[in-house]
């Protein structure tokens, strides 16, 4: 295929990953959006190289005029999650969408690979709509933690480096590193709900604060820059030894001088 013809033809998988990775982002917006915790940490997303694609093609003598139906990772979206509970509740998230269906699932968590790589894998067919109609897209999301990530990314770079030719001694210790990675998961678990309870505090206080800021503002659009200073003096001790309850009360009495000076 010539370099135009390959632009071409992976146009439509650039508009699947856009939109795919805007469609995840939103869903981990709307958690915090709601103050809930997100079960979806980040997303990225890939168009494949053409490099790669056609060492795969060559890998498994996939027929060119085949790639977009036996290559399954064109396309790929990459969900990181921060516990290992996450990313069964991401996979339900999927499984309802009824903006693309589920062709089939790896479940390379409960199959660790021969290598020690854990991650959940689900092909989608994803429909993108093109100026000359619409296209069925497959794509494949990889959803893991950031320990699985960490590791994976790591083992590819080394596989990448050795050509599948990884020296023993270096093996061992990625089998090693596998193994703490899943040490790490299992660990993180078990303190799982104390960060959930300091992420949902952290996420409190930072809304209150910024409500905060905004009426400050809208204090000083009413003239009272005195009062908007002294109230900012208190803001600043509050944030660095203040609680919620204190951080509430600061902002309720801004909005009651709000009031009272509005009339
Ligand atoms: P934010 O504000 O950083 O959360 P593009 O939008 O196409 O230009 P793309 O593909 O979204 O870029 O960028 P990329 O590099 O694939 O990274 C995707 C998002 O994941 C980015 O966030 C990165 O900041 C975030 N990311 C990457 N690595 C990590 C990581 O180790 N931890 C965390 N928490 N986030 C990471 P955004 O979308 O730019 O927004
Ligand atoms: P990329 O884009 O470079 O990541 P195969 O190609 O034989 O591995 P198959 O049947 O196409 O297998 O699908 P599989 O096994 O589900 O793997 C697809 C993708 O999962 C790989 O894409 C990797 O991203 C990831 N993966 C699978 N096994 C491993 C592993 O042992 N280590 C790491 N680091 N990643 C793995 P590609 O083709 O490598 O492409």
């Amino acid at each position: 295929m010539a370099i135009k013809q390959w632009k071409t033809f992976l146009m439509p998988y650039q508009q699947a990953v856009e939109e795919l990775k805007i469609k995840f982002k939103s869903i981990r917006s709307e958690f915090k959006f709601r103050n809930e915790y997100s079960p979806i940490e980040f997303v990225t997303g890939r168009v494949k190289e053409v490099s790669s694609i056609l060492e795969k093609v060559k890998k498994f003598n996939i027929p060119m005029d085949k790639i977009e139906y036996e290559l399954e990772d064109i396309a790929g979206i990459r969900i990181m999650c921060q516990f290992v509970d996450d990313i069964t509740k991401v996979v339900n998230i999927i499984r309802k969408r009824k903006d693309l269906s589920i062709l089939y699932e790896k479940d390379y968590i409960t199959n660790v690979k021969e290598s020690g790589y854990r991650s959940y894998h689900i092909i989608i067919k994803y429909p993108v709509n093109l100026s000359i109609g619409c296209k069925e897209i497959i794509s494949e999301i990889q959803i893991r933690t950031l320990g699985m990530n960490f590791w994976a990314t790591a083992e590819h770079s080394l596989n990448y480096k050795y050509k599948e030719l990884i020296p023993p001694n270096l093996k061992k210790k990625l089998k090693e590193a596998a193994d703490a990675a899943y040490q790490l998961d299992e660990l993180m678990m078990q303190i799982k709900d104390e960060i959930k309870d300091a992420q949902r505090l952290f996420g409190v206080k930072s809304n209150i604060v910024s409500n905060i800021n905004e009426s400050l503002i809208s204090l000083i659009s009413l003239g009272r820059v005195k009062e908007s200073s002294n109230y900012q003096l208190q803001l600043t001790t509050l944030i660095e030894i203040g609680d919620i309850n204190q951080l509430n009360s600061l902002l309720l009495s801004i909005q009651r001088d709000i009031d009272k000076y509005k009339k």
